[in-house]
This record gives structure tokens, sequence and C-alpha cells, in this order.
């Protein structure tokens, strides 16, 4: 990996008097995949760009989340640009899933290879955007005291940035070491010997136990929800397979972004109760025996019919049964009450297993509720749990969190604050009626979270820039979706989210884990396939959906 960057002045965007701002045509806030495939892509059209960035380098969620045992859940093939022929080629992953330390190497050749760090003002948070309806564009502050003025605004802040501490008292007390997975310390950390409590069991939290587990002195994981986990089966990837991907990543990625998930894993149309139940029994056996998210696409109806999805639950509490040795503990670690991938369905490779070892301990979150956070440790409505070490694996404000955590403030002086009070609102996921020339990548009403974030975040990056493209050629200073596309929108992505049973779990996909913030499921959940064809038409139909403002309206900038 390459050393963090210094903190770079972009003296050379020119400077406004009259405002003090500096002036480029395009701000980027965020620099993980969607913001550095942004950053390029508008550079390479001519733009001068500006990419703001909190962490102290390039990569996101991968900067941030350097706890022991963070890896993808989607194949390493699957999770990486498509954008460059070369790229590919040049880039070899050496696993099926790779771990976060490979792809951060591979996040940082990118940077590297296609110079994008001097357009990114690190360890820099926004503060502020501000559209200026007089001079058609926005006024960007940032926590450094720079401002900028720009013609387009993206916001590529991802959505889970904002990680959450968990609501219990006395967080501050705790005297010993406490770690929170998504901002982890560069410098390794041991837990030889050491007592550790890990709270939280989501993807996360399940990563963390099962390499954490083999270590420490004694490991109490607080399960307040058990999640149901699969076993990831990960490989080294062979020359020869790597070779053959190489060969073929073209038509690779035509079947990935031509899917549902946005990858190419195996999906089916066949209905749970089409086949008699032996059958189902060996196709189950055969995607548990295969690994990764194969279950998911074993049967087409999992996600909409509550009877098959509770049968492929009881396969998996079956599955938990036979691992977990101590059958108090396998009772507990069985989730129920909510459908299976209702909550993101998460991959291990020795979760359960990691119940056997006599220095594991299951803490009931349920039976016995965390009470506070002491000195010493957590304490329990059934007594304290001294430790050494306390990790929070306690999730994020998910898909508005990162928008709302700063003033964005639109046409007549609305904030997204206000315009999202009742929930999150868009036109395609990508834009607001209100905020013109602001644009997101996988933005909530989109299908982030349900397909590949990488094929959304290129597929959103490349709209915007065939949209900015359309404003040049055609003499446009703005554009905006009227208010009744963003209202057809909401309504479509609410019809869909009524057939699945993705309502039924209490997650950050509903925003039931945030307290206060309002419940609903807004992802756009007729998969990356159709998501793509709804915004293609908008292109196709002329842009009807949206309003524009010829340059001269504007005054000169
Ligand atoms: P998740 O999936 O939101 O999981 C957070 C976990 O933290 C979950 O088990 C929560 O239990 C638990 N939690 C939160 N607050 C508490 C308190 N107060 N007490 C006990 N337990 C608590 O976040 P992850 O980071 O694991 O995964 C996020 C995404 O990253 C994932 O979906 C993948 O897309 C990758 P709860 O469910 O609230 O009972």
């Amino acid at each position: 990996m390459t050393a963090e960057p210094i903190n770079l002045h972009p003296s050379h965007h020119p400077l406004n008097p009259q405002t003090g701002a500096r002036r480029v045509d395009v701000v980027v806030v965020g620099a993980g995949f969607g913001g550095m495939y942004a950053t390029y892509r508008f550079r390479e059209m001519g733009f001068r760009v500006q990419g703001f960035e909190a962490g102290g380098d390039v990569g996101g969620v991968w900067y941030w989340n350097r706890y022991p045992g963070a890896r993808v859940d989607l194949p390493s093939i699957d999770y990486s640009f498509s954008f460059s022929p070369e790229i590919e080629q040049e880039w070899t992953w050496s696993e099926q899933f790779a771990a976060q330390p490979e792809l951060l190497k591979y996040i940082n050749f990118v940077a590297d290879r296609l110079d994008l760090r001097r357009h990114i003002q690190f360890k820099t948070r926004v503060t502020r955007a501000v559209w200026d309806e007089a001079r058609k564009l926005w006024t960007v502050t940032t926590d450094r005291g720079d401002t900028y003025e720009a013609t387009y605004c993206i916001m590529a802040t991802g959505p889970l940035s904002i990680p959450k501490d968990p609501e219990i008292p006395g967080i501050d007390r705790f005297k010993g070491q406490l770690l929170r997975a998504a901002k982890w310390p560069h410098q390794p950390v041991g837990f030889a010997g050491k007592r550790v409590g890990v709270i939280g069991t989501g993807s996360t939290g399940i990563q963390i136990v099962q390499e954490v587990g083999k270590e420490a002195g004694e490991l109490f994981v607080f399960q307040r929800t058990p999640s149901f986990t699969m076993p990831m089966r990960n490989e080294v990837l062979e020359p020869d397979y790597v070779a053959e991907v190489k060969r073929n990543y073209a038509s690779i990625r035509e079947s990935a972004r031509n899917s549902a998930v946005g990858g190419v894993r195996p999906q089916s149309t066949r209905a749970f109760f089409s086949v008699t139940p032996r059958q189902r029994q060996q196709l189950l056996e055969d995607a548990w025996k295969n690994g990764g998210l194969a279950m998911l696409g074993t049967f087409s109806d999992l996600l909409a019919n509550p009877e098959a999805n509770e049968h492929v639950a009881e396969f998996v509490r079956g599955k938990i049964g036979e691992t977990v040795k101590d059958p108090v503990t396998a009772e507990k670690l069985k989730p129920r009450g909510y459908p299976i991938f209702a909550r993101r369905p998460c991959l291990d490779s020795s979760y359960y297993e990691t119940f056997n070892r006599p220095n594991v301990h299951l803490k009931d979150c349920i039976a016995d509720p965390i009470v506070e956070i002491t000195e010493r440790g957590v304490k329990t409505q059934a007594g304290e749990v001294e430790l050494d070490v306390l990790i929070f694996a306690t999730g994020y404000d998910g898909l508005t969190g990162a928008l709302l955590a700063f003033d964005i403030v639109g046409r007549d002086g609305r904030t997204m604050n206000e315009k999202w009070k009742d929930g999150a609102r868009s036109h395609l996921g990508l834009m607001m009626e209100g905020f013109p020339n602001l644009f997101m990548t996988t933005g909530p009403n989109g299908p982030a979270a349900l397909a590949n974030i990488i094929r959304i975040s290129e597929h959103d990056v490349d709209w915007i820039a065939a949209a900015m493209t359309h404003m040049e050629e055609n003499g446009l200073s703005t554009i905006e979706p009227t208010a009744q596309a963003e209202q057809a929108w909401m309504d479509l992505v609410y019809a869909l989210s009524q057939r699945t049973l993705l309502t039924k779990a209490k997650t950050w996909y509903v925003g039931a884990n945030v307290k206060d913030k309002p419940q609903g499921l807004t992802l756009f959940t007729g998969g990356f396939l159709k998501y793509r064809e709804h915004c293609a038409a908008a292109v196709q139909g002329g842009y009807r959906d949206f309003v524009f403002e010829r340059a001269q309206q504007a005054l000169a900038a």
C-alpha cells in the first residue's frame, strides 16, 4: 500500500476574487469506488474536478474497515471496476472473496494507475453545499474552511459510511480499549490472552468473531438479533482460472450488467414448491456445499413466498444445530421471527464452529439485555462482564446517513433534511426535485445494497456523465427531475417493496436500526437490470421527466 497522501491544496483551481471561492466544474464528495470512478470519468470529459474525502486516502469503507477478518462477500472478479480493460488485465485477484488488505491494495493500484489523488483533498469533510439560484452553481464548504463553486455536485457518499455506536449508556466510561469496526486502527491489534467483547452480530460482527475467537483469551459475543450466515467457501484463485477470466472479462461484465444482482452468480426461475421435497432438500444441500450466496439464487421466490422462505430458514437452523455442540447455544444462535435473506445474508468460514471453542461465550442480549457500559466492561441485567477490549460492530446509519450529515440546501433554501423528513425521496436514486445539478451515486431508492455496488456506481456515474454531455451539447445550465416524475418513481419503489419480504425484518435497509429515523424500504427491489432499463428509458424519452434551464438564463458564474 502506498503511504497516505499529504493533504493537497488544489491551488491550480481559479480563485473567484469576489467570493473567495475556487471555481471548478464538478465537486465529488467521497473517494470510495463511486467517487473514484466519478473523478476519473469527469476528468476524462475535460471537466475541472475537485474531490473531497474524510478518510486519509481512497477506499471508502475499505479504507476504514480494517478489522480482522474484513472481507467482501461478493466474488472479487465481480467486485471490481469494469470500465478499464487495461486495469482488468493488469490486476490479478488472489482469492475468490478478497480480504480487506487486498481490496485496499487494488483500490490504491487503481488510484495510482489513473493518477486520481491529485484531484482529491483528503481528511476533509464537506460541511455545507448551497445552491446559488442566481449563478446556477453549488457553493461547497469544507471543515478546513475552503469554499468551492461548482456547476455539478456529485454525492458519492456511499450507503454505509456513517457508523453507529450502540444506544447504550456509559460508552465513554470504559477504561479498556474501545474499538469500532468501521474506524479500526491502522496498527495491528493483539488479542492474545485478552478478555474481548463484541457487540453486534451482523456481517461485520460475524467476520470479527470468527477471527478474534481464534486469538482472544476469552471472547464474549453480545448478540441481540442472530443473523443467518452461510458458508463462504473461499478459495485461492488458480492461475488457469484467472487467465480464463481475463480472456472473458467482456462477457462476464455483460452478464453482470444484465442480471438482477449485478454479478455473475446463479439465479433461478424455479419456484420453491415447483419441485419435490426431496429435490428441494438436495438443491439446498448443493447450495450449502457450493457456498457464497448460491442459496439465495436456488429458487426464484425466496424473497416473495413466506412459506418457501421458512423452509430455507429451517434448513439453515438445522445446519446450526448440526454444527454447534452445545444445544442451548445452538438454539440461541438460530434466528427466528424474521425471514431469511430479509437481513443481509452473511457469509462465514467458521462462525458457528467458533462457539465450540471453550474460550468463546455467547451472551444473549434478548434474554439478558445490556444495561450499560461500565469502567470495567459490559453490564447486563444478570451481571457484569469484565473486558480488556470492547468492539462495536453495531452497523451504520445506512442509505441516508452521509447525505443528511451536513447541510445540503437546494432551491428556495429548502434543505435535504426538510425534503427527507418523512423518508428519502429521489428520482431513480440519482437526483431530487428542488436540488438541480446535484447527483447521487448508489443513492436511496436505487438498488444500492441489493446488487453489486460497483456495477451500480459505474452505471450511475455513466448516467450522470451522459446527462452532463447532453447539457453541454445543448447549452443547458441546470437539470432537475420534475416533482411528478419523482413521485411516480417513489410510488413504483413503494409498490415493488410491498411484494418482497425485505420489509419484514428490522434492518438498516428499512431504517429500523436508527432511533427516530423514518421507516420504510427506500431501495428499488426490481433488480439491477430493470433499474438500468428505467434509467435508460429516462434518457431515450428525451429527458422528459426532467426540466432544464438554458445557459444564457444563468448569470455569468
Ligand atoms: P448490521 O447488519 O446493521 O448489524 C449491526 C449489529 O449490531 C446487529 O446485530 C444489531 O442488533 C447490533 N446492535 C446494534 N445496537 C445494539 C445494541 N444496543 N445492543 C446489542 N446489539 C446491537 O451492521 P454490519 O456492520 O454488521 O453490516 C452492515 C452491512 O455491511 C451489511 O449489511 C453488509 O452489506 C455489509 P439488532 O439487529 O439491532 O438487534
